[in-house]
């Protein structure tokens, strides 16, 4: 059996949390990261027949929802109340590794002072739910707290035409790596499956959502993908925070994405610019 610290999902686990909590978008025990693993690579470090304990599904509270097309499945998942500061020091106390079950979850590693999963576990599962159906390849879910996107929900309209629109407008770049958009819900109570329905239900059609005054969920095929989102929708809300103050001399014309979206040849929200 290979060492389970120098598995390269968990080197990856930990470079991002550690990466994040540097970008200071992940305060105290802020954010959250589930990344399916396949079996076969599990297998080269762990025996799959060992659960350590089953944990109730759970957000804040035990939580009835379905998880089915999930059940066997293997994730890596940040644990609740960690800090991301924290997890490249101790991996085996902030990370751990669960399989789904029908009813409850199975943990494999980790979770050492006798942990659970992130509070936003529901959401986390739902999304994944939502992703795999529109995308077979989709791995990675990571919640988090940029600060520009944060402080942008407070000033700009939270209306996601109008907010992918500004968004788009800030850097060149944006329409070309999240093309479909962002989506936004509107300031609901975290650690529900109420709060996870709703991001599943956008992640059909988004693979970015805002949570108003709260932070950002992305998805994608790996955690430098889905990281990637994340950055560069805080890039620009980083720019949109520097200058929505200052008057506006020069922008980024909606022709002008048309041609980038043509050039890239991906498939965009046409109705989100102003044609
Ligand atoms: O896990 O970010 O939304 C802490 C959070 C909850
Ligand atoms: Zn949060």
């Amino acid at each position: 059996m290979k060492d389970i610290m120098a598995a390269p999902f968990v080197r990856e686990m930990c470079a991002t949390t550690a990466n994040m909590y540097r970008l200071g978008w992940d305060e105290r025990n802020g954010g959250n990261i589930s990344y399916m693993l396949d079996e076969k690579e599990v297998k080269e470090y762990l025996d799959i027949d060992n659960v350590i304990r089953t944990i109730p599904l759970m957000g804040v509270n035990e939580v009835d929802i379905d998880i089915t097309p999930l059940v066997g499945k293997y994730f890596i998942v940040t644990g609740t109340g960690k800090y991301f500061k924290n997890v490249e020091a101790d991996p085996e106390t902030n990370l751990g590794i669960v399989r789904i079950a029908k009813n409850n979850i199975e943990l494999l590693w980790g979770y050492k002072d006798g942990g659970r999963p992130t509070s936003e576990f529901p959401a986390h599962m739902m999304s994944h739910m939502a992703r795999l159906k529109v995308d077979p390849e989709n791995r990675v879910v990571i919640h988090s707290h940029p600060t520009n996107t944060l402080a942008m929900n407070y000033v700009h309209e939270l209306d996601e035409k109008k907010f992918t629109h500004t968004l788009w407008e800030m850097c060149t770049e944006c329409i070309v790596v999240f093309p479909e958009g962002v989506g936004i819900l509107p300031w609901m109570l975290c650690g529900t499956s109420e709060i996870g329905k709703a991001t599943a239900k956008k992640m059909e059609e988004f693979r970015l959502v805002v949570w108003a005054m709260h932070g950002i969920y992305g998805a994608g095929k790996t955690l430098d993908e889905t990281f990637g989102l994340i950055e560069t929708v805080e890039k620009a809300a980083q720019i949109y925070m520097l200058t929505a103050h200052l008057p506006r001399v020069n922008t980024i014309k909606d022709e002008d994405m048309v041609k980038l979206v043509e050039l890239f040849g991906v498939k965009y929200r046409k109705d989100f610019l102003d044609l």
